[in-house]
């Protein structure tokens, strides 16, 4: 099956009871049982639920993986995959990255003496020098959030295939239309699914698809132990979103490219963050390992201050000034000041996220009309 035919009818079937082609809201804690252990396959819905399988059968397929698990947020998938590890282990994770996940990994997982090393994965070379014997995990974001960097995955997977480490990408900025890290290596891939992937911004949601059935073993009970599971009503609402997945992509990476080459023609825009430009550091790999170049475009201006930023965030009236990414309407963000504030200033300014920068998502409406708006708020700030 092709991409646009599975995410409509992979691991989805009708209703067995009704023959309803939507899969319906199994809106239940609990399943009656005949005899003790006598059920068909469903006891709790912490642990399964039905209309979670079909979602998760759904993103398995979308993901070219063997099984998806789907958690309560991009966070909480997150946090169970952390937990794979042990007292004493090392991460090597992007530096550039959103700033929940860097907060969880320094805030929450050090106290659990687990070690994080943030180093510029962009560049594969970094990777090697800081494996050590404790090296048990890689967390690559890429495209990365904010700055859109890209990191080469088949090379970054293969090293860790090497050294026997688990290789995490994070696929939320690309979402699997874009790009399949499972088929370049990736043990692997989680998602916010509060963004592209459900597209709608009615949402919290996150996934985690791989092929090791271990992994799959491991997750499972440690998702069933932690209990961070997705509602039903939820699971309903990301199965009708991801079935527009792959129209809603082809706008978004349309707009995302017009907008990033306006912008670079603006006399107060200083650098455009896009990995389609043939001068971005990674565009090669990016043109390589992704089918377009997603939605986002990140950028600052000439006179770099938060002040200045924040008079263009007030002045758009298309652009809603909001957290988050990925849905069809179009947002933009201050990530010093909001998604990247848990990030020390010293850390983020070392991976060029400076206090005028920008991040914009492109919705699907328009691109006149966004254009426009832009060039209001830059004209009138
Ligand atoms: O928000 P949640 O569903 O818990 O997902 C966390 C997360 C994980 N990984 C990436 C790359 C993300 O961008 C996010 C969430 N990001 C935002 C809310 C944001 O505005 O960037």
């Amino acid at each position: 099956m092709k991409f646009a035919t599975k995410l409509i009818h992979a691991g989805i079937h009708p209703d067995p009871e009704t023959g309803a082609i939507m899969t319906p809201i199994y809106q239940t804690s609990t399943y009656v049982q005949k005899s003790p252990g006598n059920h068909k396959g469903y006891e709790y819905s912490r642990t399964h639920n039905p209309t979670r399988t079909q979602l998760q059968n759904n993103l398995a397929a979308i993901e070219c993986g063997k099984w998806a698990l789907c958690f309560s947020s991009g966070m909480g998938a997150i946090d169970s995959i952390i937990k794979l590890l042990n007292p004493g282990d090392e991460i090597i994770a992007s530096n550039d990255l959103y700033g929940g996940t860097y907060r969880i990994f320094t805030k929450i997982f050090e106290k659990f003496n687990l070690k994080f090393h943030f180093t510029d994965l962009s560049k594969t070379d970094n990777l090697n020098k800081l494996i050590n014997s404790n090296t048990k995990m890689v967390w690559i974001e890429t495209p990365t959030n904010p700055m859109l960097n890209i990191s080469d995955i088949e090379a970054l997977t293969a090293i860790c295939k090497k050294n026997n480490i688990i290789s995490v990408v994070d696929n939320t900025f690309a979402s699997p239309y874009l790009q399949n890290p499972l088929l370049l290596g990736a043990d692997l891939v989680m998602h916010s699914a509060t963004k592209y992937i459900n597209g709608h911004s009615d949402v919290v949601m996150g996934a985690v698809i791989g092929n090791d059935d271990s992994l799959h073993e491991k997750l499972a009970f440690i998702q069933n132990s932690c209990g961070a599971v997705p509602g039903p009503q939820d699971c309903f609402l990301v199965l009708r979103g991801l079935k527009t997945l792959h129209v809603r992509m082809e706008r978004h990476c349309f707009n995302g490219k017009r907008i990033a080459e306006f912008l670079k023609t603006h006399p107060k825009v200083d650098k455009v963050y896009y990995p389609g430009f043939e001068t971005h550091n990674n565009h090669e790999i990016a043109k390589k390992q992704m089918k377009d170049f997603g939605g986002m475009v990140s950028f600052t201006l000439k006179n770099d201050s938060v002040e200045n930023a924040h008079r263009f965030l007030s002045a758009t009236k298309l652009f809603s000034l909001a957290e988050s990414l990925g849905g069809v309407e179009s947002l933009c963000g201050h990530p010093a000041t909001m998604t990247h504030a848990s990030i020390p200033r010293e850390e983020r300014i070392k991976s060029g996220l400076l206090d005028s920068l920008i991040r914009l998502s492109s919705g699907i409406e328009d691109c006149d009309d966004l254009i426009s708006d832009i060039n209001y708020a830059l004209n009138n700030s």
